[in-house]
């Protein structure tokens, strides 16, 4: 992508009514503009950052057996009677009427509609266990919508549902999620702590919250000062023991949001010295609710004897769109983000020090094919602008690797590789430049 016909629309002051850095940094990247309050369009910088997220959660949802399937956004809300939800969600709820008089509404989240598609089309035990999931937009009237994409009214949300036929297959599958979240924090570069968690509308006994610690976080934590610093690179799967244990051991420490907080225990199992008390950002959550909406739903199968059994279930929640901002809140310094290679919008940024100079847009134009040629995400700042404008711009965006080409170097065939992360800037010929940015 070449920037001057980018739309990237960049700016140089602080929104004022941004409070905390990701959504202030969002803005003037030029990722993401308010619609509404809490209501948000992704411009072609936010949105390629939260497809590449949306992209991790899928292939590791894929990799747990997960099915990916698209609900509608909009819901009968004749399937949250049967539940019993429709009158208790209250306020939150966006609730709509058809030009035929039938109540419809924006979905918060879809438990009730996975239910009736499994109801409609699962009849035996053995077609047991199953996965589904899906990565669609919910709407949720918060009463405070804020901090940007953080606490949105509508928002990205993938979400997994498991139809199991006992507890211990629910516990099996709960233990599969828990760990694909894990791994799916762990490639975006972060470090989601498990905490015990009030499992709140979505109902039921067991619940993790998945909580990036955060000043600026919105849920207030409790742990052993263990768990910030904790490793994820042993959780990977095997048998249903080896997933048990990464389970057992990754809840085995002290870790709870302010609902399940019970001082006296945190004191009693965490020594003093090693007791956190912070805020964090709520980037999943996953609920074991048993049979809260089958049973009401009639959701059953038929048993090895013959008998309805009734099925049990669980859902796994993670914040897409929630989680672009989380990312950038773990990784941004003074000059603007500093996105990890993995969720990156671009791999790679070129900056002409002198467009128009025959030189550099002969060296910049070659890299810029080569790169492309090699299928990376190259963006190339071609535009008619001063240095320290590329370089300021570069650095907001924060593009991982940047090749920087000027006339100087040029005279003797060297371009400046500079890594965005830790500033280290190496001076390279235009090949040794190339196989860095594309090993
Ligand atoms: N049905 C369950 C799990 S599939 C559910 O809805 N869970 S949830 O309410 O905890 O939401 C899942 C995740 O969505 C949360 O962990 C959070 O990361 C994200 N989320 C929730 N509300 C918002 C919001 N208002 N703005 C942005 N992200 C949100």
């Amino acid at each position: 992508m070449r920037l001057s016909s980018y739309f990237l629309p960049t700016l140089k002051e602080d929104p004022a009514e941004a409070q905390i850095m990701s959504h202030r940094l969002m803005l003037r990247a030029g990722m993401v503009r308010q619609a509404s309050a809490g209501i948000y369009s992704w411009l072609p910088m936010g949105l390629r950052v939260l497809r590449n997220v949306e992209q991790i959660v899928r292939e590791e949802q894929n990799e747990a057996g997960c099915q990916e399937i698209l609900m509608p956004t909009i819901q009968s809300a004749d399937l949250w009677r049967e539940s019993g939800r429709y009158d208790g969600y209250g306020q939150e709820m966006l609730r709509i009427v058809d030009r035929h008089d039938r109540d419809m509404l924006y979905g918060p989240t879809n438990e009730e509609l996975i239910t009736d598609i499994f109801r409609n089309s699962v009849r035996s035990y053995r077609d047991l266990p199953k996965l589904l999931y899906h990565i669609q937009w919910k709407f949720r009237d918060e009463v405070r919508p804020r901090f940007g994409v953080m606490r949105g009214r509508e928002f990205l949300m993938k979400d997994s549902y498991s139809f199991d036929l006992d507890h211990a297959a629910a516990r099996r599958s709960y233990n599969k999620m828990f760990v694909a979240y894990l791994r799916t924090y762990r490639r975006m570069g972060l470090k989601a702590i498990p905490m015990q968690a009030d499992a709140g509308p979505i109902g039921g006994d067991l619940s993790h919250e998945f909580i990036i610690q955060a000043d600026t976080g919105e849920s207030e934590i409790y742990c052993d000062t263990d768990f910030l610093n904790f490793d994820t690179s042993n959780a990977e799967y095997g048998d249903d023991k080896h997933i048990k244990n990464i389970v057992d051991y990754y809840t085995s420490l002290y870790a709870r949001t302010d609902e399940k907080h019970e001082q006296e225990v945190f004191e009693r199992e965490v020594p003093e010295i090693r007791r956190y008390v912070g805020r964090g950002i709520e980037v999943g959550h996953i609920f074991y609710f048993g049979t809260k909406y089958s049973e009401k739903m009639n959701a059953t199968v038929t048993g090895p004897d013959g008998s309805d059994i009734v099925v049990e279930m669980g859902s796994y929640g993670i914040g897409v769109s929630r989680l672009v901002g989380a990312i950038i809140e773990a990784y941004h310094d003074d000059a603007g983000i500093v996105w990890p290679d993995s969720v990156a919008p671009f791999a790679v940024g070129i900056i002409n020090l002198r467009s128009g100079d025959t030189a550099c847009d002969t060296a910049c134009e070659d890299l810029y094919a080569k790169i492309q040629a090699a299928s990376i995400d190259v963006l190339y700042d071609d535009r008619d602008e001063r240095a320290g404008a590329k370089f300021a711009d570069m650095d907001l965006i924060g593009v991982p690797w940047q090749l920087i080409v000027g006339p100087r170097g040029l005279k003797s065939g060297i371009v400046e590789v500079k890594r965005r992360a830790t500033g280290e800037r190496e001076e390279l010929s235009l090949e040794a430049a190339l196989s860095r940015v594309l090993s």
